[in-house]
């Protein structure tokens, strides 16, 4: 076996310790030749002595007088550079692939006697014949169509003489050798850096040292299928990790007090995974360690195919001006607070073709608050967020789709059903969250059904309200909304409002209380002024 890597240094190999070097390495050849790897122990090199008969296979013994595994010290028999059949069976070389990649064979093969009915010369893959020749003469003979075969790990290569009908005069000379290369791998698995599936032991080490080792060679991590857990916060700065799928690579987090999975630097992405935590507690002060998962200050990031199954804090939580991002084909379950809050000057986001269920407060929500400033003192609103085609569903005390404090937000294609507040909600708030002022929210499109049922709390189903600050440039256009838990619009609250539009809204049944309720603001209703309601 000679080892033949690029792309991997001999400082790294030193750095990282040989039994560190991850199996994926950029394209590495391997050789696999039979009589320099020739060896007294089965499986040596990858390589097996074995009698066979039709696809059956077993060891044969090592015979240390005459250096060659046989059967009872007869026929068959394999050496370093021959074999000889039996009468009852094969003699086969066996090679066992130790990962993915492609093969090429060489190697040929010569009879060592003219005499006799000649020999069955065949090389399998697994059960498959990949090649076969009867050999009657001397001549070396070289098989064909053996070059480039795909193997997986545990593929099995059989070199196989067959007797014909008489073992006589069937000695063979035939040294083939196996020439392996491994992929050009884009990324680093955690198992390959210690990370062990299903054993519910620690895995934070393992994958920390992959993100390290991955971002310096500029790859991604990969996390196979199985169960990993993580014991504190993953600190995913400017690298991409991406799992077998999104139901099967699973990261479980074990302190529901410190296991968010924390985006940042130039672009971050998670895709094709689960987040989820043993168990929650208490949102409290909904630290940003209890959120599933934390994008600080990232550019170009991207969360895809994620699955975020229960936090204590906020499911996705997107703050410190990140920008540049995308919010695509999640799930979002089962979360103490927000499921997916933008936030603190963050701009350019797309949050779009997400499932958000069940979560304990808005589902999806756009917030800048008063105290959210640069370090000269001026306000960074969070801006320029589309929210496109989501489905949320099953607020238990809160909003469906919110905008509290923000500018630039268009909010289109989305179902929204069972909020106990309002089903989407344009706002500023007094008090803890002083938020800042509103302008220009686009809502198109929307589907909304049983929103706002909380009679008490008396929420319409599109509500824009004022405390602090101002709201202006808000419309609502072709939107359809049944089963409306109070009134269907209504704008409300004592701060300043301008000019909110509703167009065309398709209104299936009107609220328990009525159509609308306007007591703030420039309302136009498919554009005529409404007089507000004292
Ligand atoms: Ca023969
Ligand atoms: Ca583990």
């Amino acid at each position: 076996m000679k080892k033949r890597q690029i792309g991997i240094s001999i400082l790294s190999v030193m750095l990282l310790g040989w039994s560190q070097i991850p199996a994926h390495v950029d394209a590495a050849s391997t050789s696999y030749q039979a009589s320099s790897d020739f060896a007294t122990t089965q499986g040596q090199h990858n390589w097996h002595y074995q009698q066979g008969s039709g696809n059956t296979y077993s060891n044969l013994t090592y015979n240390t007088g005459a250096s060659r595994w046989d059967l009872n010290q007869s026929y068959p028999w394999v050496s370093a550079n021959a074999q000889h059949p039996g009468n009852t069976a094969d003699a086969v070389r066996t090679w066992i692939s130790p990962g993915t990649g492609t093969i090429t064979i060489s190697g040929s093969i010569t009879k060592g006697s003219a005499d006799g009915d000649g020999i069955q010369a065949t090389i399998k893959k697994d059960n498959t014949t990949l090649w076969t020749q009867k050999i009657t003469t001397t001549a070396d003979q070289n098989p064909t169509g053996v070059t480039q075969i795909p193997v997986v790990k545990g593929t099995q290569i059989h070199f196989m003489i067959n007797k014909v009908q008489s073992i006589s005069f069937d000695h063979t000379l035939w040294n083939p050798t196996i020439t392996y290369t491994t992929p050009d791998n884009p990324y680093l698995s955690i198992v390959d850096f210690g990370a062990i599936p299903n054993d519910s032991k620690d895995d934070y080490a393992a994958i920390t040292k992959t993100i390290t080792e991955a971002k310096k060679q500029g790859k991604e991590v990969y996390v196979p299928a199985g169960n990993f857990t993580l014991s504190q916060i993953l600190k995913v700065d400017s690298v991409a990790i991406h799992g077998e799928s999104q139901d099967s690579s699973i990261l479980t987090s074990t302190d529901p007090n410190n296991g968010s999975i924390d985006l940042s630097g130039t672009s971050p992405a998670l895709r094709k995974l689960t987040h989820t935590y043993q168990t929650t507690v208490e949102r409290g002060n909904g630290a940003n360690e209890k959120n599933s998962i934390t994008v600080h200050g990232a550019t170009n990031f991207t969360i895809d195919h994620v699955t975020v199954d229960k936090s204590s804090a906020a499911g996705m939580l997107i703050r410190g001006q990140a920008n540049q991002g995308t919010i695509t084909n999640n799930i979002v379950q089962d979360t103490g607070a927000d499921g997916i809050h933008t936030t603190d000057g963050s701009y350019n986001i797309t949050i779009a073709n997400n499932k958000v269920n069940r979560t304990l407060d808005d589902m999806i929500a756009v917030v800048s608050y008063g105290d959210d400033k640069d370090s000269s003192g001026k306000l960074l609103p969070t801006h320029d967020v589309k929210i496109l085609n989501n489905q949320v569903n099953g607020s238990t005390e809160a909003r469906g789709i919110s905008v509290v404090g923000g500018h630039d937000v268009l909010i289109e294609g989305n179902s929204i059903q069972n909020t106990y507040m309002a089903g989407i909600l344009v706002a500023t708030e007094a008090g803890d969250y002083n938020t800042q002022d509103v302008n220009q929210v686009t809502v198109n499109n929307n589907t909304l059904n049983s929103t706002a049922t909380n009679l008490g709390g008396g929420h319409p189903s599109l509500l824009v309200t004022t405390g602090p600050g101002k709201i202006d440039n808000v419309t609502f256009n072709d939107n359809t909304i049944s089963e409306a838990g109070k009134y269907v619009f209504g704008t409300l609250g004592s701060g300043t409002m301008g000019t909110i539009n509703f167009n065309r809204n398709n209104i299936i049944g009107t609220g328990k209380s009525g159509l609308y309720i306007f007591k703030n603001g420039n309302v136009f209703v498919d554009g005529e002024k409404k007089v507000l309601t004292k």
